[in-house]
């Protein structure tokens, strides 16, 4: 389950890295039903009186205590593109945390004999309406809640078969090394949030298709993106980031040591 001294390496030359069906189709199988089932209690709890709703760049979020949805980018949109933190709404997530095919090789990342859990996003990009996200660094969003920005490593599990056409992520090879680029300065809301392209070589993108099950390590500071799903496939997955062991996570600050 570790990772190689020729897989770290390529690690840090590309800034992610690719592992195909690290989970077996059964294990897949019970994330798609996990996801579609958080789902439909984000929709619960998104239309709760606790909730609070905002619109940011003409798309709808909801806020209810330290959870935040968000929904598709579509008029009056009822999917759910992102539910974040999501272990806590299945069970089939809050293992997943420790599993020790993920744990193992981010204790390498980390470098940190144990690690914990920074927070766990579910990302849905739905058929047909599914929204792409713009270029983008992790760390900008980390770095008021994190001194160790860097230190965050991710790893996304793809619950589907993931290709160009159902919008799969796309990382820019390399670019991790650049350090926190500048965000854009246009007139969105969350302009500063999106990288600005004139700071990295966009040519440098690799789209990321693999098979369900698959995993991809992906560095904080690698410039990373997707594009919109117009396809009939849905494209589902979960990107959990660790950090060293006891720390708080970013939303509900308790410490999620991982076990695995
Ligand atoms: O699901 C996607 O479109 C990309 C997700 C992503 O880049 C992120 O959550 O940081």
């Amino acid at each position: 389950m570790r990772l190689s001294a020729a897989e770290l390496e390529a690690y840090w030359e590309n800034g992610f890295l690719v592992r195909r069906q690290v989970f077996h189709k059964q294990e897949v199988n019970a994330f798609r039903a996990a996801a579609d089932a958080a789902a439909q209690t984000a929709k619960v709890m998104a239309a709760s009186a606790d909730a609070r709703r905002y619109v940011l760049d003409g798309n709808s979020f909801a806020d209810i205590g330290h959870s935040t949805v968000q929904f598709e980018h579509h008029q009056d949109a009822a999917e759910i593109r992102v539910i974040e933190p999501v272990h806590e709404l299945h069970d089939q997530f809050a293992q997943l945390v420790h599993d020790p095919r993920l744990v193992r090789p981010m204790c390498q990342l980390v470098d940190s004999a144990e690690v914990a859990l920074w927070t766990a996003k579910l990302n849905l990009k739905s058929s047909r309406v599914g929204s792409g996200f713009a270029w983008h660094q992790d760390t900008p969003y980390w770095v008021h809640d994190c001194d160790e920005a860097e230190r965050l490593p991710n790893v996304m599990v793809n619950f589907d078969d993931s290709s160009v056409s159902n919008g799969c992520l796309h990382i820019v090879k390399g670019s991790h090394k650049l350090g926190m680029l500048p965000g854009c300065s246009d007139a969105r809301q969350l302009a500063g949030f999106y990288t600005d392209p004139a700071g990295f070589d966009a040519s440098a993108q690799r789209p990321i298709e693999v098979p369900s099950g698959s995993v991809v390590f992906f560095h904080p500071l690698a410039v990373h993106g997707s594009m919109p799903n117009n396809s009939p496939r849905q494209r589902r997955g979960i990107i959990l980031t660790y950090q060293p062991a006891n720390r708080p996570t970013l939303k509900r600050k308790d410490i999620v040591n991982a076990l695995g």
